[in-house]
């Protein structure tokens, strides 16, 4: 139990100017956000301490304490999501962002959770992985009638075990979390638990994914698989906030997975353990060293290591396709093929036409392509030493020695103290010679092009 920043000043005032004198008397005043930046993790002004949680781009939502039970308002609304600077996408959210703002309690609490409907549908609230009564449990029309625009709903129930969890909408599911309805749920452990290590830092986020149209701003809710904005917290690398980490300390990641697919999340320089899921803490007899572990779609996973190694380290989901940014995936590889003669000819006919992929598509990470209003570009994000060549699912874990203690700031960009860096050879060149080419002329691909986004709206 980390007590040091109990009666922390600036997080007694966040709760403090949430909720108004008038409110006592009635519904929570719902706290709202407007930044899409990590907020700094809120200690607990009231009830039992805990050392709380960092949500990557998100917030924890404040309560208010009502004859000892935890009082939270969500509003599920349509929210603008800043998901790269520049890039806007229309959401359905919590409280003024998508994913809706983490909740936080203590292992015992009695939890009151007031959930008011602005969607212009109804909607209900699901406590992914919670032991609860049954009609607490959120599945519209199974456990309760859905909640009508406009009208707000109470759930009450007691948190009872320690652990990673969820909520989202179990009412028209597919649709509302395609379009970005989701939050975290963190049950702190009530006392020194056998499994649940003390740690420093605690970092949390959810795997979440839409399909945005180059160009435009709404995610289409029907796709099912073929999504092409991958999501850390609805946010894309570079705008996902790094984690920092002080040399030395232990770390604990919790991912949940709410897209439609597996992500393989994949940590660099360090080994974790998986030492809980949303089912609960993993026995220490039972877990084993990994350098990466998949998330399942409804699963979560709460990873711990010891953030020995200083450095900027990449934290990425291991499916390349899941660390790029918008592209169409029906471009032909064009690895090898000459086109030199070919493109003034097309583009007497084509006049946007374009190559690219001949030598590898790493030209794109450089490149500025003129793209439609509101589109990140597919790779993107530089570093020290040139782009990085990633987007999406991407971030950098950056452990220094002498941070203070909870200081979350990005500490910049990493040096390689001298004599530890990848370098190049100056000796001789290389003497082994090419191998002849074996492709014969013709048996290319043949008219392989791709087109500006600005003409097919779709790839690059
Ligand atoms: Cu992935």
């Amino acid at each position: 139990m980390n007590r040091r920043n109990f009666f922390s000043g600036a997080a007694t005032a966040v709760a403090a100017a949430s909720v108004s004198r008038v409110a006592l008397a009635a519904l929570p005043e719902p706290a709202m956000q407007s930044s899409a930046d990590t907020a700094p993790p809120l200690h607990p002004p009231t009830g039992r301490p805990y050392n709380p949680v960092v949500t990557l781009n998100g917030w924890t939502a404040p309560w208010r304490m009502n004859a000892g039970v935890k009082e939270f308002h969500l509003v599920a609304e349509p929210v603008v999501r800043e998901v790269a600077p520049g890039f806007m996408v229309n959401m359905w959210g919590y409280n003024g962002q998508s994913p809706g703002p983490t909740i936080e309690v203590v292992e015992g609490d009695r939890v009151r959770i007031f959930v008011t409907n602005r969607l212009p549908e109804h909607s209900t609230i699901h406590w992914h992985g919670q032991r609860l009564p049954n009609g607490m449990d959120g599945v519209g029309g199974l456990n309760q009638p859905a909640i009508p625009p406009g009208k707000t709903f109470v759930y009450e129930f007691v948190a009872r075990r320690p652990g990673t969890f969820m909520y989202h909408p179990h009412a028209d599911e597919m649709v509302q979390m395609a379009m970005g309805m989701m939050g975290l749920w963190i049950t702190h452990p009530k006392a020194s638990h056998p499994q649940i290590a003390t740690v420093q830092r605690d970092y949390a986020f959810l795997l979440n994914a839409f399909d945005v149209e180059p160009g435009s701003m709404t995610p289409k809710v029907n796709t099912m698989l073929d999504h092409n904005i991958w999501c850390w917290n609805s946010r894309v690398f570079p705008a996902i906030s790094p984690l920092v980490a002080r040399q030395g300390e232990r770390v604990r990641i919790r991912v949940g997975n709410l897209t439609m697919t597996n992500h393989p999340i994949h940590i660099h320089g360090h080994e974790f353990e998986v030492t809980g899921t949303d089912g609960g803490p993993v026995p220490k007899s039972a877990r084993w060293p990994e350098v990466t572990t998949d998330v399942a779609v409804g699963q979560m996973r709460q990873i711990e290591l010891i953030a020995d190694e200083p450095g900027d380290w990449a934290l990425h989901c291991h499916k390349s396709h899941h660390t790029m940014g918008a592209m169409g995936h029906d471009v032909p590889t064009m690895i090898g093929v000459d086109h030199r003669g070919l493109v003034g000819k097309i583009q007497k006919i084509v006049p946007d036409y374009m190559v690219m992929g001949e030598r590898g598509m790493a030209d794109m990470g450089a490149m500025e392509m003129p793209l439609p209003d509101n589109t990140f570009p597919m790779m993107t994000g530089t570093g020290p030493y040139g782009p990085l060549e990633m987007g999406g699912m991407f971030t950098t874990f950056k452990v220094r020695a002498g941070l203070a203690a909870g200081d979350y700031r990005d500490p910049g960009d990493y040096t390689q103290p001298p004599g530890t860096q990848a370098y190049e050879w100056q000796g001789a060149p290389a003497s082994t010679p090419r191998p002849a080419r074996t492709t014969a002329p013709g048996t290319a691909p043949g008219a392989a092009s791709a087109r500006k986004p600005a003409a097919s709206g779709h790839q690059h």
